[in-house]
């Protein structure tokens, strides 16, 4: 509290970065897309604000991709590596500080509109949080699915500085017999009658006291195309939650039944949201909690390593909504598993450093597994799951490498 956060990079015009960008045309992309994670026709781009390389995953509206190697450099994201993802491509190129305002309304006692300024004046709090995109990794579903083709690169891991959404609920006073609450952002659809994109949390999950509404990411304000000034965040539940431009949010007497939450990111209430390709007739729920993940990250498939020599190995673990209790390497198809050492605890919601010296491979082909278990006991599985939205993959990741 009384930190004096301001936002450094902008007046009181607002927001000054190359918004042009926005629209822009990708940069030529290919020339660097040596690492195994991207494939030869993968596309970056440097063309976005605030945003360094990226993979180019659609241009308008916006989705890029982290480069595989940036979760390699640390537990947290940069900023400025941190994925993308909008649904409408109706985007403000900036936001007025001075006259931006967040209005909570609907099924409240004082129907409230907040400036800037009266947020940052609240209490704060403070934490890691990995945000990841439902789809993300759906380029790895067979049979292949529609929708981006993200690589693993649709997750990030930073530390949100905000105010509870409880504190602003409480301020504008729920009334009894509320139920959820619908959050919407400044950006607005491209196609006539189209629905704007909002998402709907049940109202004690909104009021649980973690539910952020975020105005700071690893320490500086969020990057425009990131949510500025405000966004939603939701820990350990998937991104779609984490309404990004945050400038009004609705109390709801009775469940939300518009499209973004009714219709749409639902995944079959069946153990890891599994299906069979072709299966219908299934239930379905809103898509919700994260569950555990892990990487090797300082190899990529294909890599070359050298045979009989202790190989060293690290990388990123999640717990999904939980803290990461182990993470374990198999180098014998899933036979053996060996426990790494654990880096520095970040928090419950955070990506989680790993490390193992495994034994030397011997020559020829290398197979090497990685599986998080998180403090609830829940472990990654060893076959993956398959829905048609391609959602909430989490198997156990199989890294390939020759050792020579
Ligand atoms: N206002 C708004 N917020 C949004 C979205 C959106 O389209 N509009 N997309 C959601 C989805 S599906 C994802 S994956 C995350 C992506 O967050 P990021 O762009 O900061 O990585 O934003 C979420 N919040
Ligand atoms: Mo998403």
């Amino acid at each position: 509290m009384g930190h004096g956060y301001r936002f450094p990079m902008i007046g009181r015009r607002g927001f000054i970065a190359g918004a042009a960008a926005l629209g822009a045309l990708p940069a030529s992309g290919g020339a660097l897309g040596a690492l195994a994670h991207e494939t030869d026709d993968t596309v970056f781009t440097s063309a976005f604000p605030q945003k360094g390389r990226m993979i180019l995953q659609r241009t308008r509206p916006p989705l890029l991709e982290t480069p595989f190697e940036v979760f390699d450099q640390g537990v947290f994201t940069p900023n400025d590596r941190f994925f993308v993802r909008w649904h409408w491509a109706g985007i403000p190129e900036q936001v007025d500080v001075a006259s931006f305002t967040l209005t909570v309304h609907g099924h409240v006692d004082r129907p409230l509109t907040l400036g800037l300024a009266e947020l940052l004046a609240m209490p704060r709090i403070e934490y890691a949080a990995v945000n990841q995109c439902s789809g993300n990794s759906r380029s790895l579903f067979t049979p292949r699915v529609a929708g981006a083709q993200w690589r693993h690169g649709a997750m990030g891991n930073a530390r949100w500085v905000g105010v509870p959404l409880k504190a602003v609920l409480d301020r504008a006073g729920v009334k009894a017999g509320a139920v959820a609450i619908r959050a919407r952002g400044l950006d607005e659809p491209v196609v006539p009658d189209a629905p704007a994109f909002a998402k709907s949390l049940a109202i004690d999950h909104a009021r649980d006291g973690e539910v952020m509404i975020a105005f700071q990411m690893n320490g500086e304000q969020l990057p425009l195309l990131n949510g500025f000034p405000l966004r939603l965040v939701v820990p350990g539940w998937y991104s779609t939650y984490w309404v990004k431009m945050l400038c009004d949010i609705e109390v709801l007497a009775s469940t939300d039944d518009q499209y973004w939450t009714k219709v749409a990111y639902r995944i079959p209430d069946t153990p890891h949201a599994s299906v069979t390709p072709g299966e219908t007739g299934y239930a379905q729920v809103p898509i919700n909690r994260m569950v555990p993940r892990s990487f090797i990250t300082n190899l990529v498939d294909g890599a070359r390593v050298a045979a009989g020599k202790p190989l060293a190995l690290r990388g990123l673990a999640f717990g999904g909504d939980q803290g990461v209790a182990a993470v374990e390497v198999s180098a014998d198809g899933g036979a053996t598993w060996r426990r790494a050492n654990l880096d520095r605890d970040q928090g419950r919601y955070s990506f989680r450093q790993w490390h193992l010296t495994a034994a030397g491979p011997a020559t020829g082909p290398v197979r090497l597994m990685v599986r998080c278990t998180n403090t609830a006991g829940e472990a990654q599985p060893l076959e993956a799951n398959w829905n048609p939205n391609g959602f909430m993959r989490n198997v156990v990741e199989t890294t390939t490498l020759t050792a020579a």
